[in-house]
């Protein structure tokens, strides 16, 4: 794999700046990150990031391309973003392969988080043909009443680094195609991938002849608190934890700005004597460790019934014995590293802390040293039996630490499954009809994803995505989340030759 050829055809130098309007980038003398491999711990490039100056530039220059873009009419937005993902198209190998190298997922993994890209631009080229209101009947004579969607202005994406491109494609292309600008504050782990995409958004939006300001890029945290606080950022769109999420929350609440919440979650699959359990091994062994345990719909926990327990624990205890770690640019590997050594960290301290709590760990975790493992990220995948209100349990930790726990009827383990304070993703494997669609009752999951015989991870991008409680509520993607970057305005003409008041009020003069 030749990276710096990839760096190249990317338009990544070895020292790059964090802020860009579009095809304008911005040098200043703001801190520096440096993006290294969790791969190989090479240090791939540098990576400008954005000062306050820098901010109010960004910003006032969207401002002012909002008020050209949301009079572009809809379809015409839509064939932009027909341009990205064409563009997608042809970087798919270059990208998928930064994807992997600066963010340590399997390059499979990589180009799949591409193709989603993908998918969601031609998503939202069939949508900006119906961005639909309703028409409602008035109780008034010669009136119509109807809504239409308006764009919103500036909306903030903030992504993490686990979807390094992902995300801000599934915000990017719905804001875009409803009539909003967007600047996006990507990880500070992960800038390169956003350099790399920024270079590829701006390439269209030249092709196309459209001024600065319509997608921007702005770097380093600092410039997120400034996004949270800004009243003319209508909309701010979050993805990471629970606890950043709940002070990106509060302070654009605060302002009475929108939010789209997508923070934490701590996954289960209910595993039933009635599953197919092969289905469900594969399932339950991908959702734990595929990304290295880092997604926020990775498999945390499996409720497996009492009467499958031992046997089911074993297959999975064999085929985690099967796994291969290492090098996630060699697709024979199933598990690349974790994206840091602050990663590895927060891993091992929850595994003392879970077994200071009672876990009993029956794969057992540690961190791999040595030849390819030299970056120091490399983990092992473990599995412990526990009980759910374990506080470890109860929390998320991003590694492939996967608890397992026994229930006996389906009510208890929908309780279990229910009974941590994040609501992303669920599942149930089984076969039998019933129990499927009690899962899927209101009696059942309450999650915003539920799935039958398939595991928690890998939604596609058709339905909306998000979850409930402490996972915040938002929904991005698919479906009608489209909604959320667009402000409703709901209209009533009077077409008569009076004005009949509404509630048959009389008001006589
Ligand atoms: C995330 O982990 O932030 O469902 C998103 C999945 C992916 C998206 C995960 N399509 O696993």
């Amino acid at each position: 794999m030749d990276i710096k050829k990839v760096l190249n055809q990317l338009g990544i130098t070895e020292n790059n700046s964090g802020t860009s309007t579009g095809q304008q980038w911005m040098e200043s003398d703001a801190k520096v990150i440096t993006s290294s491999s969790p791969v190989d711990g090479k240090e791939i490039a540098k990576v400008s990031t954005t000062s306050a100056e820098d901010y109010e530039k960004v910003i006032s220059t969207s401002a002012g391309a909002f008020l050209f873009w949301r009079n572009v009419p809809a379809p015409k937005r839509g064939e932009i973003v027909r341009q990205l993902g064409e563009a997608l198209r042809l970087n798919k190998e270059n990208l998928g392969i930064l994807v992997s190298y600066e963010m340590g997922k399997s390059l499979q993994e990589g180009l799949g988080e591409v193709q989603e890209m993908i998918d969601i631009c031609d998503f939202a080229v069939g949508l900006s043909r119906q961005l639909y209101g309703l028409t409602m009947h008035s109780e008034r004579p010669d009136h119509r009443m109807y809504e239409q969607w308006h764009p919103m202005g500036i909306v903030g994406v903030i992504s993490a680094f686990n979807f390094p491109v992902a995300v801000w494609s599934w915000n990017t292309a719905l804001a875009l195609v409803c009539g909003n600008v967007c600047v996006w504050k990507p990880s500070s782990k992960t800038p390169l991938c956003a350099v790399a995409c920024q270079h590829i958004i701006a390439s269209v939006l030249k092709a196309n002849d459209m001024p600065e300001g319509i997608s921007a890029l702005i770097t380093g945290n600092p410039v997120g608190d400034l996004i949270n606080n800004d009243p003319r950022i209508p909309l701010v769109s979050f993805t990471g934890s629970t606890r950043v999420g709940r002070l990106v929350s509060s302070a654009v609440a605060g302002r009475f700005g929108r939010t789209i919440l997508e923070l934490g979650g701590n996954n289960a699959i209910i595993v039933s004597k009635d599953a197919d359990l092969d289905i469900a091994i594969i399932g339950a062994a991908f959702g734990a460790v595929g990304t290295a345990g880092q997604r926020c719909t990775s498999t945390r926990r499996l409720i497996i019934q009492e009467d499958i327990y031992e046997d089911f624990k074993n297959k999975l205890v064999k085929a985690y014995g099967q796994l291969r770690i290492g090098d996630p640019l060699d697709q024979h590997n199933h598990v690349g590293p974790l994206i840091d050594k602050a990663a590895v960290a927060v891993y091992l301290e929850a595994i003392e802390k879970g077994k200071a709590q009672g876990a009993n760990f029956i794969v057992e975790g540690g961190v791999l040293e040595g030849g390819a493992y030299g970056s120091g990220c490399y983990v092992k995948p473990c599995i412990a039996e526990v009980k759910n209100h374990y506080q470890i349990v109860q929390e998320e930790t991003f590694a492939p630490i996967l608890y397992v726990m026994s229930y006996k009827t389906l009510e208890e383990a929908i309780a279990l499954q229910n009974g941590v304070p994040q609501g992303l993703s669920s599942a149930i494997m089984t076969l039998n009809l019933r129990e499927a669609e009690l899962f899927l009752s209101t009696n059942g999951s309450d999650c915003g994803i539920a799935n039958v015989n398939i595991g928690t991870s890998g939604a596609e991008i058709g339905g909306a995505f998000g979850g409930e409680k402490e996972t915040g509520g938002g929904r991005e993607s698919g479906s009608d989340a489209w909604k959320g970057y667009m402000r409703r305005q709901t209209n009533t003409i009077n077409y008569a030759n009076k004005l009949p008041l509404a509630q048959g009020i009389k008001f006589d003069l």
